[in-house]
């Protein structure tokens, strides 16, 4: 866990600085061909590490500001998620989930369908044992607007059918108040990014 905590922090720095450099990095990306080369590139400074995942979050039309990544990594007890974002309001709590189609590309983000659910069960939050695959509760900014979130999941799969790469993660406007069906009333789709693997965003340099 310390590995991962340390590579969590180096990675932070990097999209930091990559972000601060790039005068277009908020910019609305209206086509999928613009988004998977803004993708590519956003991840270029990215530590070329094995069965890292990430999702490169990008704000949504109107919510430009906002920005950030995910990253999901296996651990013997189950997924390791890392999830850092930026330009929220102040003192906020948004809903995230990883939504069923890795497709951001509508500007409301509403193309990324609903919460990923293969198993058909009801909204809840992470710790619930009723709730969706995608269920990952809520991101808390602090007085600066940024949003910084570890935890370990016991129902996000890496591999085989219900595997969570190839779709997306969603962060919402409003707060997930993890009981309310069918989304916990979290509100309209304020980021979004597709999860994909590192190392294959390594070889489309
Ligand atoms: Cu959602």
């Amino acid at each position: 866990m310390k590995l991962k905590t340390m590579l969590t922090a180096a990675s932070a720095a990097v999209f930091l600085s990559a972000c601060s450099g790039e005068s277009d990095h908020s910019a609305a990306h209206t086509t999928v061909a613009e988004h998977a080369e803004h993708e590519m590139h956003a991840s270029y400074e990215y530590p070329a590490t094995n069965g890292v995942y990430v999702a490169m979050l990008h704000g949504t039309e109107g919510n430009e500001n906002v920005h950030g990544f995910v990253m999901f990594t296996q651990d013997e007890d189950g997924v390791f998620v890392a999830a850092h974002a930026e330009g929220l309001p102040a003192n906020s709590v948004h809903g995230f989930h990883v939504h069923e189609f890795g497709d951001c590309s509508a500007p409301d983000a509403t193309s990324a369908g609903g919460h990923f659910n293969p198993h058909g069960r009801d909204h809840g939050g992470p710790d619930s044992e009723e709730r969706h695959v995608g269920d990952l509760g809520n991101l808390h900014s602090d007085e600066n607007g940024i949003a910084h979130l570890e935890m370990l999941d016991h129902k996000l799969e890496l591999n085989g059918p219900n595997s969570i790469i190839g779709k997306a993660v969603v962060v919402h406007a409003q707060e997930d108040d993890l009981t309310s069906q069918p989304v916990g009333e979290a509100g309209a789709r304020i980021a979004c990014g597709v999860i994909v693997a590192d190392d294959e965003m390594e070889h489309q340099r």
